[in-house]
Order: C-alpha cells, then sequence, then structure tokens
C-alpha cells in the first residue's frame, strides 16, 4: 500500500544547504518518491541557545514503507551523516541533520495516527513551529491536520 510522509529537514552545523540535499538524495533512495520539496528557510534556533542558525525544509514522499520502517531509516541516515547528540528530555542541541516525521496518510488519504514508544504522528510539536509550518504550508497548504482539523496554512 502506498502511503504519503511529510518529513520535516532541519540542520544549523556546517554546509547546511548540501546536508539538506543530501538527506534528500538518501531519502529518496531508501524511502521512496520525492513528490514535493520546499524552499531551504533560514531560521533562529527555537527553542535553545545557540550561535548557528538553521536552515529548515519540508519533503513530501510517497512510500511502501510503515512509518516505523521509515524512522529507522531517517535515524540511520542522521547517524551516517554524522549527527552525534539526539535531544534529551527537550534540551535541543546544534546537528548536521535532523529528519522529523511529521504527517501520514494512507493511499486513500485516511490520516495514519500512531503513538507508540519513539515516534508520534502527527508530530506532536508540529503546530508551534514556524520553522516546519512554513515550508510546510509551501508544499502542502491545503493539508488538514487531523486531530486540530486545520489546514497547514491555518496552522501556520
Ligand atoms: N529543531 C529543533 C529545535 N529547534 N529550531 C529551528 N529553527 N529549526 C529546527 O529544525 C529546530 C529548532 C528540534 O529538533
Ligand atoms: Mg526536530
Ligand atoms: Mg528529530
Amino acid at each position: 500500500p502506498v502511503m504519503t510522509i511529510y518529513f520535516g529537514l532541519g540542520t544549523n552545523l556546517g554546509d547546511k544547504e548540501q546536508h539538506l540535499r543530501t538527506a534528500v538524495q538518501k531519502i529518496k533512495e531508501r524511502i521512496g518518491k520525492v513528490i514535493s520539496l520546499s524552499a531551504f528557510y533560514a531560521t533562529a534556533p527555537w527553542g535553545f541557545t545557540s550561535e548557528h542558525t538553521f536552515l529548515n525544509a519540508a519533503l513530501c514522499v510517497e512510500t511502501q514503507l510503515s512509518p516505523l520502517e521509515i524512522l529507522k531509516i531517517t535515524q540511520e541516515i542522521e547517524l551516517e551523516m554524522g549527527r552525534i547528540h539526539k535531544s534529551v528530555n527537550g534540551a535541543y542541541s546544534d546537528r548536521v541533520i535532523d529528519i522529523d516525521l511529521l504527517l501520514c496518510f494512507a493511499g486513500d488519504g485516511t490520516p495514519v495516527l500512531l503513538d507508540v514508544p519513539g515516534l508520534q504522528l502527527p508530530h506532536p510539536l508540529m503546530q508551534d513551529r514556524r520553522f516546519v509550518l512554513e515550508p510546510l504550508a509551501e508544499i502542502a497548504p491545503d493539508v488538514v491536520h487531523p486531530v486540530l482539523k486545520k489546514t497547514m496554512q491555518e496552522l501556520l
């Protein structure tokens, strides 16, 4: 069964544009077909203090994989690309790449909701983060958040 998945990508270290392009390429090779990719948005660090600004993007992919299979692959890509620290209890840190699963829909458009250790869909904080909503509203303005019942444009 084909599913549509939306990712949020972020980086605030090194050659950020290259990191986003590399992550998109790896996702394309291992997860599925890229349907759309947003522009890259320069954003200020949210939720922590850092001298390194972010580059954020949103990505839509069609895949045959399950959300947990996708999570495993995105975590492997993060490690391969040199991510060292993960956030602990919401204490964020600088990173080469962060790939977050945001929203997932089955082939018929039914939302896929998930709440298991390590993965919650929709992403529980997406509606609070402009750095997520701005790129996402660019590629999916009319997609409805299945819990909040608002479009990405409305949430932005
Ligand atoms: N990611 C975070 C915390 N803060 N701030 C910006 N601007 N962009 C991010 O991608 C980001 C953040 C947690 O993953
Ligand atoms: Mg994140
Ligand atoms: Mg993450």
